[in-house]
């Protein structure tokens, strides 16, 4: 029997290394897949060149997906086999280039001769015919629209064939091929891993529901992902139960995919949407722009880790402590974890140094970002799970409109050991570093000010000069753009004023309204032209 015709393994190893002309004769390296040794004998690079070009120009190989691996200057293009317009399954190959030359092919392309491709049964029969060779008693539901295929079914044989995509609950889905002429079962296999990204729900600590993204797996479901089909980055939350010293760490678990209320289900659930709001509105692909694993340690309580959150850069993740002296749940207030996710950012940008003014504005954008990120998903208002101008007010078992750690609006309506937070320069608070690392969480309140300003308008209450808002999704571009892309690990307070000022050139022009405002607010926290 005459083999089909699969040019390259799903296995390879290949460098070709091409002359600039990316023609001529060419060095190969491949894995010993027989197939590929013959492949190889049978045709030079430049004939393979040829073919798939060929192929490419009939619509035989239409592009797929292009990822771009900035990292080491690569990409990687993947095509879909097609013949005479439909999708042969399994038919794909990926071309590797780097610096805008070939170093790899990859995948299996099929020789077909000839297919009928004119159904004898409509979908819905083949759907039928599916799910009656499911035995399953229940009603299956459909995943998808049921497509035409070409199903290669043997050495030299392809089938016409559709594809039915059927599910019931969460436990159960199945994939089929079924012959578009016979209507018998070629191909049938399950979407459900041993481990599978599912959505369930759980309970907030103020008594709010929100989606989760879980595992589930033959036990139940864990508040952990490796599979990144619901979202492009993995996500571990681990349950410190109340003591670093027992060794009693444990992923959060549910038999069911529903989770009761506890503060793991607003970290959970809060990382997610904060990894969403960072990918929609700056394009961002998490905490090191790579889709870093999410890591959040919860209930975590010990000498030193009581009453507070913290970004790990040692761990790589986010630590939120259970209370001792305060009543605060720290992972309760979507803006305080928001504020630990934007410190990873930094963490991975800027790097803005964690004392003086560095500091300060290492704390200033993280309570920017925070913000800007409970502005994205919640509506405007006083209350728990309303966007606000304070951070922490969600952390209190009970809402009142003087509960919360620091305000952006009104820095000054807040004090800290030192004294009324500042809001202008004038105020700055010279500290040692002793002393809150020489105010990082003190003086942070000048620039969170100006951010105010610049979003939503305002007047300074000690220069008295007014800014008119340009709205808290622009001024959030800027900010981010500035502490992200300018500013370096030393940066003082004059340099980011600078550096907003250039992020807003960079965005709207010098002579635009946005840059005006920019300029405005940072004459309205005291700096001079
Ligand atoms: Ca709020
Ligand atoms: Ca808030
Ligand atoms: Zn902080």
């Amino acid at each position: 029997m005459k083999k089909q015709l699969v040019l390259f393994s799903l296995v390879f190893l290949a460098v070709l290394a091409l002359p600039a002309a990316n023609v001529g004769p060419s060095l190969l390296y491949w894995d010993n897949a027989p197939h590929v040794q013959k492949m190889l004998s049978m045709q030079s690079l430049a004939e393979l060149r040829t073919f798939f070009a060929a192929e490419m120009g009939k619509g035989n190989l239409v592009l797929d997906m292009v990822q771009i691996d900035t990292i080491v200057n690569m990409e990687h293009r993947r095509y879909n086999q097609f013949y005479r317009g439909i999708p042969v399954f399994g038919g794909q190959l990926v071309f590797h280039e780097k610096n805008g030359r070939l170093t790899g092919l990859n995948g299996e392309y099929y020789s077909i001769n000839a297919v009928d491709i004119q159904p004898k049964l409509n979908s819905l029969e083949a759907e039928k015919r599916f799910m009656q060779s499911l035995y399953l008693q229940d009603p299956l539901e459909l995943t998808e629209p049921s497509a035409l295929y070409i199903y290669p079914i043997s050495d030299d044989e392809y089938r016409l064939a559709y594809r039915v995509m059927v599910h019931q609950g969460l436990g159960f889905a199945q994939t089929g091929l079924i012959d578009a002429a016979e209507g018998t079962v070629l191909l049938s296999f399950s979407n459900i891993k041993t481990e599978q990204a599912v959505i369930g729900v759980g309970t907030g600590f103020h008594d709010d529901q929100m989606k989760l993204v879980l595992t589930q797996d033959a036990d139940g479901y864990w508040m952990a992902t490796d599979d990144t089909s619901i979202r492009p980055v993995k996500q571990l939350t681990v349950d410190y139960n109340h003591s670093i010293y027992d060794n009693q760490s444990e992923v959060p678990f549910s038999p069911n995919d529903v989770f009761a209320r506890d503060t793991n289900v607003n970290v959970h659930a809060y990382l997610g949407w904060i990894y969403d709001y960072y990918y929609l509105k700056h394009g961002r692909h998490g905490i090191d722009n790579h889709n870093l694993r999410i890591l959040a340690l919860t209930h975590v309580f010990g000498p030193g880790l009581s009453d507070n959150a913290a970004w790990s850069s040692a761990l790589k993740g986010m630590l939120f402590m259970d209370p001792s002296n305060t009543q605060w749940q720290t992972g309760a207030g979507l803006d305080i974890v928001g504020h630990e996710f934007t410190h990873g950012v930094t963490d991975y940008t800027s790097k803005l140094v964690y004392q003086f003014q560095s500091g300060a504005l290492n704390e200033a954008i993280s309570d920017i970002m925070a913000t800007a990120i409970e502005f994205y998903f919640q509506p405007a208002g006083a209350g728990f799970n309303k966007a606000d101008w304070v951070i922490g007010e969600d952390i209190f078992p009970t809402y009142s409109s003087t509960n919360y750690m620091r305000n952006l609006a009104n820095p000054n309506a807040k004090s800290s050991s030192y004294g009324p937070y500042p809001c202008h320069l004038n105020q700055y608070i010279n500290l040692p570093i002793s002393s809150d690392y020489g105010g990082v969480h003190t003086n942070c309140t000048i620039f969170a000010h100006a951010f105010y300003l610049l979003a939503n308008g305002g007047t300074n209450p000690i220069s008295h000069k007014a800014v008119t808002g340009i709205g808290i999704d622009k001024a959030a571009q800027i900010y981010y753009r500035a502490f992200t892309h300018y500013l370096t690990s030393t940066a003082s307070f004059v340099q980011a004023a600078n550096a907003l000022l250039q992020s807003a050139k960079d965005l709207y022009g010098a002579s635009s309204a946005e840059y005006g405002q920019v300029f405005q607010s940072m004459l309205a926290i005291g700096f001079t032209a």
